[in-house]
């Protein structure tokens, strides 16, 4: 990598200091420092230097001895301190040194303090590694019987699918990028070609789907321009109202704006017609000037006598009349002629009086399901102003998916941590002098086949709780002693956590395009749009991944796995015929929500909350009399810029452990 490509791979700007590193490094740059202007260039230099270090190797530690020798001269020549307290910084903040890499330092062998981690999932795991690292007695704790949480991997045989996470969207810029240097993770890029089907299995014409994708990208950017552009604050009678509410407002508004074009359209075509009409008469009124005027000329040439001059002027007059008369009678005919054309031109070009016929409200219902399976929730509880606040952070290059299935990640982190799974945190006691964490152990008793009550006390200097916003919702009134204070409970409350299933089915052999990653079936109706609206080819196994998104996510949960498997088969069957199509030889359901260790899939949005909601998530809380915060917070739902990812996570994670070691380890 080059420096600025390292720079942009650890998310900072290349040539300017953040806001971080500007009050970190204040002494260096501030305009009373004579050297300030080449201080902020050095410090940029040593920075993007040592990220292109380690981006370029982040299989191995990077340690200090390195850089020294590294560090071209003569830019850096006895900057030793200066280098130093830059790499330490760099090190503090996670932008180097993390994830899955070869130690060559030894770790310190006298734990600095002693940190309960909650959860296993990305979040935890990271967090409690970089623990470990920076040396610090870290013990986790997982309810499950298993590691990854919401990251997944059914294996059987020849088959994986990830019934949770299963994209990296994009690596520019992506921590993820460095794992997978780090680990085996076998990225490869998603196809975005993606045809639709309808529900009897016909492909919808290309054009046609292009043309409603346009119109579906034209309601969002006309609801994004309702939102910043104009002086609309989103609320209608007071209450905020949804992105699905305003989608179905404008769609109203665009079916008034055709019926008005329409209503218009043939106003004009009457008029047209009427004009035509009063043409026409007048056509006949001038016939029959004609007829007249050349009666009377017939008469007067029969009556003509010779060297009367008197006469011949009248006859003269009179043809000078007729002559005119004719003239008009052409003009009138042209004159009709046009009308008329223009008249068939319009009843030929009547304006659609429909703005989307039964089958385009089909593909446009898709297009939705598709976004609420990317916010895991119906459109309807999705904040107008702020469903998309992380847009503008969104990493660059394709969206890939992990071949090898996505659990070789938090197995790969896991690797020499203290974990104690089937372990559920029950109660987390904080006070001034540290945590107390009730725990309840979660295995089945195998002679009842009902859960231990088994509980053990562990007790540590700070607990890092990284349970799903989900499970936070359930059981914060009796999971935390004291209860959280009324500022974090709200935030809970507020933000939104969302539902999405998948359907894995795995046959025998291939029956659809192998080239192709995805294709859909737009829905019969719009209530049950979410329903196996999409379908993913991903793995070397014949496997298809199936959705179920939206407001089918959580109905579907009530539903057998028979009946949903061959619902979802019906679906295959109505596209690819019935004889292609045979019963899968393993089939998983996911039920997210009824899970209890996650109840639920992702955060998103909702309609009373913001992004602020996300950062109030991660504050820690600091006990009465503490001089230190004793309860820390990860998770998708903590990271404001990167919610509902496993990216998000992670960083969530790495962010906790620089709070801890800035709390018990202290300031570099
Ligand atoms: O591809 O990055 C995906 N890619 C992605 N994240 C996904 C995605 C979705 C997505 C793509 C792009 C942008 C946004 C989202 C699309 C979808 O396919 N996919 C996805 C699909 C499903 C079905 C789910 C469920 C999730 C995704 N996600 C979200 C990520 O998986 C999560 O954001 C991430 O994995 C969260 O990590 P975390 O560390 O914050 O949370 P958990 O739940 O993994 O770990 C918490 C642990 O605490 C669990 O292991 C749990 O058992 C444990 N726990 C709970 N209560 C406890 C407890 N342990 C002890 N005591 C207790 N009382």
């Amino acid at each position: 990598a080059d420096l600025e490509m390292a720079a942009t791979a650890s998310r900072l700007p290349f040539e300017k200091m953040t806001l971080e590193e500007a009050q970190f490094f204040e002494d260096l740059i501030n305009e009373e420092n004579k050297n300030h202007i080449r201080n902020y260039k050095l410090f940029l230099y040593i920075r993007n230097k040592i990220l292109q270090m380690w981006v370029d190797n982040p299989k191995v530690q990077l340690v200090i001895e390195d850089i020294l020798n590294k560090i071209d001269p003569p830019l850096a020549k006895n900057e030793n301190i200066l280098i130093l307290r830059i790499f330490k910084y760099l090190e503090r903040y996670n932008y180097i040194n993390y994830g899955v890499f070869k130690r060559i330092t030894p770790l310190t062998s006298m734990p600095l303090a002693k940190v309960i981690v909650i959860g296993a999932g990305i979040a935890g795991l990271t967090a409690a590694r970089q623990l470990r690292e920076f040396g610090f007695r870290v013990v986790l704790y997982e309810a499950r019987d298993r590691i990854g949480g919401r990251i997944a991997t059914f294996r059987k045989g020849q088959y994986v699918a990830d019934m949770g996470a299963m994209v990296v969207t994009g690596l520019g810029g992506n921590p993820l990028a460095i794992l997978s240097k780090q680990i085996s993770l076998d990225l490869v890029k998603v196809k975005q070609k993606c045809p639709l089907y309808d529900t009897n299995g016909r492909m919808i014409q290309k054009d046609r789907d292009e043309i409603i994708e346009k119109e579906f990208n034209k309601l969002l950017e006309a609801t994004s321009y309702l939102t910043h552009n104009l002086d609309f604050d989103c609320k209608i009678d007071n209450k905020a109202i949804s992105l699905g509410d305003a989608l179905e407002i404008l769609i109203k508004l665009q079916e008034k704006f055709v019926k008005k074009k329409q209503i218009e359209h043939y106003a004009k075509l009457i008029g047209e017609q009427e004009k035509f009409k009063s043409m026409s008469d007048k056509l006949f009124e001038v016939k029959n000037k004609i007829k007249l005027l050349s009666h009377n000329l017939e008469s007067l040439e029969e009556q003509k006598i010779k060297g009367d001059c008197v006469h011949e002027f009248e006859i003269l007059c009179a043809k000078r009349e007729l002559k005119l008369k004719c003239q008009e009678f052409n003009d009138i005919t042209v004159c009709l002629e046009e009308m008329q054309k223009k008249m068939t031109a319009m009843e030929e070009n009547q304006p659609c009086g429909v703005y989307l016929n039964i089958a385009d409200r089909q593909v446009l219902d898709w297009h939705f399901a598709n976004l609420e399976f990317a916010n895991a929730t119906p459109l309807s509880k999705l904040s107008l102003k702020h469903w998309d606040q992380d847009d503008e952070f969104e990493f660059t290059g394709p969206h890939m998916t992990v071949r090898n299935g996505y659990s070789c990640l938090p197995i790969a982190l896991s690797e020499g941590l203290d974990i104690r799974l089937a372990s559920a945190a029950k109660c987390i006691k904080y006070t001034e002098s540290g945590v107390e964490v009730e725990i309840e152990s979660t295995k089945p008793c195998a002679s009842l086949n009902i859960k231990t009550a088994k509980t053990e006390v562990e007790k540590a200097d700070a607990v890092l709780v990284t349970i799903p916003l989900g499970c936070l919702k359930e059981k914060k009134p009796t999971l935390f002693d004291p209860a959280l204070p009324k500022w974090k409970s709200d935030a809970v409350d507020r933000l939104g956590f969302g539902n999405l299933n998948k359907i894995i089915l795995c046959f025998d052999k291939i029956f659809w395009d192998p080239h192709l990653n995805l294709f859909g079936q737009v829905p019969l109706m719009t209530k049950s749009r979410g329903e196996s609206f999409l379908f993913w080819n991903l793995y070397k196994a014949p496997v298809l991944l199936s959705l179920v998104a939206g407001e089918s996510a959580s109905l579907m949960e009530n539903v057998s796995d028979d009946i949903v498997i061959s619902r979802c088969i019906a679906v295959l069957r109505a596209i690819f015929g019935n004889n292609q199509v045979p019963q899968p030889r393993e089939a998983v359901v996911t039920r997210w929500k009824s899970d209890p260790w996650s109840r639920g899939s992702y955060s998103f949005v909702s309609v009373d909350s913001s992004g602020s909601d996300y950062d109030i998530l991660a504050e820690a809380i600091t006990p009465k009399n503490s001089s230190v915060p004793r309860v820390f917070f990860a998770g998708e739902h903590t990271i404001r810029n990167y919610p509902a990812t496993v990216h998000g996570a992670l960083l969530s994670g790495l962010r906790e452990s620089t709070k801890i070691a800035d709390a018990f380890i202290g300031g570099l």
